[in-house]
């Protein structure tokens, strides 16, 4: 973990931006797979970790915004826990390690919330996500799990929102880290990828990586010579010459900091004319995005414009028509696209996604965009120096979408249908990077980019 006095100034903070009232924020529990003693892997929540730091289970902390008191409640571990886990800590050394002075057995949180139930204090709390969690807010304070997303706190869940948002030092360090296993995982999948091998093979060498350099993958290994479907977790073909194989995937580092990387290369390592025709286009929507993102600027008007630069390759390549920036400002470009140009990334990969994407990506000036493929876009509104986003434009040819756009004659004027209908066959292409925004512009994190350009990709794999 940090030293205490990041976790104390972390919470010193939410406690200036918190009006009133108690502000509870659950760790989270164990999670059985196949029965109870057979947990998944512990993840411990992220708002959890950021203000108090502690990756274990069976914890939760209180801020007092009036006092400006702290708790951390959670219990001493028994005999039997010494001789099944070894010794642990006591939760009075925890607190210590993070600057909370008052710490109590995990029972003492109910009668502290009951007791401010009682006189009326506001209790602040985020929304929920995992079942336990919903089960203990409920006993907690009666409140059925159904409605515990309409009663979480807007005002903490903005708070929460406004510091995580930005990236200390001590965090961009860490989230570098974690790029850089994410650079050993995709060279790694570079290097295997040759016709004949099985994609689960390539797909558990790099989860592999990931948990030897560090905890785990940030979320679930995507990787497919099928790469037109956007999040494909089914890796049992046999890789074959003339695909190319899409690998998204990152790592979570020691200290939960994540990486999101994807990158799309020909098995066997050679590029045909057509694969490198459209992979330049998504290159170049790649490096547009990194010219424009800087302070200032909404990552909305960043995807409008890597959106231009993909419909005006596609123009060139014969596959769309009329005016660019008419086809991208009536969606036409979606059927290559449909998806955004990339999300905020920090201790999740989606960063703050339980808190709710409007809240994360959007404010009260920039605000979703109701069209297909815009409307998948989880981060718009203006960045600010220390925002840690993903720039990751790509180029699709789903056969199922453009059958049903045909079919009902969608953007006729722009798109050129029987050109594209002899894409179907293509695939999928995708390019992610990392991305901080400094105070002047921008850079890509890890400490060395991934290879990205059709010379460095066939380079490597060559
Ligand atoms: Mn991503």
């Amino acid at each position: 973990m940090f030293e205490a006095t990041i976790y104390k100034n972390r919470r010193k903070a939410l406690k200036e931006k918190v009006s009133n009232g108690l502000v509870l924020i659950l760790g989270n529990g164990e999670s059985p797979a196949n029965y109870p003693d057979n947990t998944y892997k512990f993840r411990q929540d992220s708002t959890f970790l950021y203000f108090f730091g502690l990756d274990m289970p069976g914890f939760a902390g209180v801020l007092d915004a009036d006092s400006g008191k702290e708790y951390l409640f959670g219990n001493d571990v028994d005999m039997d826990d010494i001789i099944w886990m070894g010794p642990q800590p006591k939760v009075k050394e925890l607190g210590e390690k993070i600057g909370v002075e008052n710490t109590s057995p995990f029972a003492g949180l109910a009668d502290m919330l009951r007791q401010a139930i009682a006189e009326g204090r506001r209790i602040h709390f985020l929304p929920p996500y995992r079942h336990a969690n919903m089960l203990q807010i409920e006993e907690l304070l009666g409140i059925r799990p159904e409605l515990q997303k309409k009663y979480a706190s807007l005002e903490l869940i903005h708070a929460v929102v406004a510091l995580r948002s930005v990236k200390e030092q001590c965090e961009i360090e860490q989230i570098t880290n974690a790029c850089n296993i994410g650079y050993e995982m995709h060279t790694t999948a570079m290097k295997n990828c040759r016709s004949g091998v099985k994609e689960q093979y390539v797909a558990g060498l790099i989860e592999g990586i990931a948990a030897s350099y560090g905890k785990m993958v940030s979320f679930p290994v995507i990787l497919s010579q099928n790469g037109e479907t956007l999040h494909n977790h089914y890796h049992g073909n046999i890789l074959k010459k003339g695909r190319m194989m899409l690998t998204d995937a990152g790592a979570e580092n020691d200290m939960n900091y994540c990486s999101d990387f994807t990158r799309t290369v020909p098995v066997d390592g050679k590029f045909d004319s057509r694969q490198k025709d459209v992979y330049n286009i998504v290159v170049a929507c790649n490096r547009k995005a990194l010219e424009l993102s800087r302070p200032g600027v909404t990552y909305l008007s960043v995807h409008l414009e890597i959106c231009k630069v993909l419909a005006q390759g596609l123009k060139e390549l014969g596959l769309m028509k009329g005016d660019i920036d008419a086809a991208v400002a009536a969606g036409a470009h979606a059927l290559f696209m449909p998806h955004g140009l990339g999300h905020m990334m920090g201790l999740d990969v989606h960063d703050m996604e339980d808190l709710g994407q409007i809240y994360v990506g959007y404010d009260d000036e920039v605000r979703p965009v109701n069209q297909f493929g815009t409307s998948s876009l989880r981060m718009g509104r203006r960045l600010q120096p220390g925002f840690v986003v993903t720039d990751e434009p790509g180029c699709y040819f789903i056969p199922a979408l453009i059958d049903q756009w045909r079919q009902q004659g969608l953007h006729k004027d722009f798109l050129v249908y029987d050109k594209i209908e002899t894409f179907k066959d293509f695939g999928g292409i995708r390019l992610e990077d990392d991305v901080l925004i400094t105070e002047e512009g921008c850079r890509v994190l890890g400490d060395k980019r991934i290879p990205i350009t059709v010379g460095e990709v066939e380079n490597i794999m060559g």
